[in-house]
């Protein structure tokens, strides 16, 4: 038998059959190895693995180590979540929107706000932007219809450089797919009416699925399109404690100083820095309510605390 060591990115995983695109370009089948399974470590879109060739297909054999990872969507080594909502059409989630904004810092993993659907309500867009602006994220509004504010998420994505991995999140019929076609009009994603999506309760894209992008001589990205969901369940996110939380709200930094207590929950009145921030308008109050529901549900979660 043969033995041919090869290498390259995860770009989508169905079924358990994965396709790796090799540094060349090539893209191949390829199996887990059964034993990751045990492991409790299988592998990720994003996955840099090692391939190992026998006879006509190829078998996963290793996952090279992991900058990162997130249950929701499943994804290794993101190096910027673009944590996407549309200003209207549906409503926005402010809840499930910052519980993956602290659920993606707590992994490590850079975010940024993508506001789609601009074109439908310019105020309520700005009303969002004032928000995660003052939380002090990267925000970018934007309008896959009328095209407006997508050169600059295009931007960003070229200005980090090459080897990058970025990636969509966010409900569905927010237009993730949408902003990716607009982004690359070569990739013509499939996008769904969202009354289809209502009316079917089903999501228009079912994969995760990393598009290669080379933009000059040997500098590729990758960028993924994601299925959306409804609302994460801090439960599927192991080891994410509630005394973690704080942390992941980088707009309350600043203000913990001032909480008489050290270890202040900022979750009641009374000597608290950040409440204070809250009332003086200098955090937005959607932000600490979003701050307290999540507070509260991982106090529910026992074998954590
Ligand atoms: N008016 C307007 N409609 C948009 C915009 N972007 C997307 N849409 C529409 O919103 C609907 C959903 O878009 P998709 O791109 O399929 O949404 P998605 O987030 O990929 O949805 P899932 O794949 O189900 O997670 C489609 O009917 C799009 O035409 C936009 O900027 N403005
Ligand atoms: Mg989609
Ligand atoms: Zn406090």
């Amino acid at each position: 038998m043969t033995e041919n060591k090869d290498y390259g990115t995860i770009i989508s995983c169905v079924g358990g059959l994965y396709t790796v695109r090799k540094p060349s370009g090539e893209r191949v089948r390829a199996r887990a190895r059964g034993a990751f399974r045990y492991e409790k470590s299988s592998p990720l879109a994003g996955d840099t693995v090692l391939l190992r060739k026998e006879k006509d297909s190829f078998m996963i054999d290793k996952i090279c180590e992991r900058r990162n990872s997130l249950v929701r969507p499943p994804l290794a080594n993101v190096d910027t979540l673009f944590v996407s909502f549309a200003a209207i059409d549906p409503v926005p989630n402010i809840l499930g929107i910052d519980k993956l904004l602290s659920v993606a810092a707590a992994a490590g993993i850079k975010t940024a706000v993508v506001i789609t659907k601009s074109d439908l309500s310019g105020d309520l867009a700005a009303k969002y932007e004032e928000i995660y602006k003052k939380a002090g994220y990267p925000v970018f509004v934007t309008s896959s219809r009328d095209g407006s504010g997508v050169e600059h998420v295009r931007e960003y994505i070229v200005g980090g450089g090459s080897g990058k991995i970025y990636a969509f999140a966010g409900a569905s019929g927010i237009g993730k797919s949408s902003i990716m076609n607009a982004l690359f009009p070569e990739l013509s994603l499939k996008t769904g009416e969202l009354s289809e999506k209502i009316s079917r309760g089903k999501q228009t894209t079912r994969t995760v699925e990393l598009f290669p992008f080379t933009f000059s001589e040997g500098e590729t990205v990758f960028v993924a399109d994601t299925p959306g969901f409804s609302m994460l369940e801090f439960s599927a996110v192991a080891g994410f404690r509630k005394k973690d939380l704080a942390a992941t709200f980088p707009e309350f930094a600043e203000h913990t100083a001032n909480c008489r207590w050290r270890d202040c929950t900022h979750t009641k009145d009374g000597d608290c820095g950040v409440i204070e921030a809250v009332k003086r308008g200098e955090i937005a109050k959607e932000r600490h309510e979003s701050f307290l529901l999540m507070y509260d549900e991982l106090s529910k979660i026992p074998e954590w605390k």
